[in-house]
């Protein structure tokens, strides 16, 4: 019996990379680096999940002679690219992708459970549903985010996390993703697994999941706020 969904952020819940790209590049500008991301570095560099991590790539493979100096400074620039992302979300609107509103909806009506497991930063979430949902909707029964797993993507923890929140097993609820990282990260748990390749996961494989679609719905209005959906 189906009890919860569980959703991946980047990538599945909305198209967020590109703006992670813009804010790391933000960052970077901020604290004097001469260094820019562009849309090919950065579908490389996408290869390594989670962002602190991806940063720390970068200095070890880019600048390794300098690399104990910037790693000691790679906090401050992932702090940094953090508020970068939460202005250029409050800034701009972060849609969610096609499909996304209706499915939490009527997954709520149904009184199915919602959660979200992901490897972007907890504050990263926070901005996303902000930017989607009226302040009184709590979407989602279980947040499992960024540093709360002991390891990322494609390691299982942070959907056993989500799994946990939700004191259900793996069995009864079904993952949502985009990328081959999360695929393999969810099936480790466990999860059978719905695929939706986004913007940068587009050349990916999508082998575990049991099936891939182009989006998970009907378009919804562009950029309606939610307030006019019936919250259950
Ligand atoms: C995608 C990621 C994240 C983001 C950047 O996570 O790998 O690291 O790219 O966010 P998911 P942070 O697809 O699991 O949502 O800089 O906060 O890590
Ligand atoms: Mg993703």
């Amino acid at each position: 019996m189906l009890r919860a969904l569980i959703f991946d952020v980047d990538g599945t819940l909305a198209e967020t990379e590109d703006l992670h790209r813009q804010a790391f590049n933000r960052a970077f500008a901020e604290l004097g680096l001469p260094w820019r991301w562009d849309e090919a570095l950065y579908a490389d560099l996408l290869a390594v999940m989670g962002g602190k991590e991806r940063l720390a790539h970068y200095i070890d493979t880019e600048h390794p002679a300098e690399a104990e100096a910037l790693h000691a400074r790679a906090p401050e620039i992932h702090a940094s690219k953090t508020r970068a992302y939460g202005d250029l979300v409050a800034r701009n609107g972060l849609p969610l992708r096609p499909g996304i509103a209706r499915l939490i909806a009527e997954a709520r009506a149904a009184g199915i459970r919602l959660a979200v497991a992901t490897t972007t930063s907890r504050p990263n979430v926070d901005r996303l549903l902000a930017a989607n949902f009226p302040p009184d909707v709590a979407p989602f029964d279980v947040i499992a985010a960024g540093d709360e797993a002991s390891r990322k993507k494609p390691a299982p923890d942070v959907f056993l996390l989500a799994l946990a929140g939700l004191e259900i097993p793996a069995s009864e609820a079904v993952a949502f993703e985009d990328s081959a990282a999360g695929i393999s990260s969810a099936r480790a748990a466990g999860l059978p697994v719905l695929a939706t390749r986004s913007r940068y996961t587009e050349s990916h494989r999508l082998d575990g999941a049991f099936s891939a679609v182009s989006d998970l719905g009907e378009p919804d209005r562009p950029h309606r706020h939610l307030a006019g959906v019936e919250w259950p």
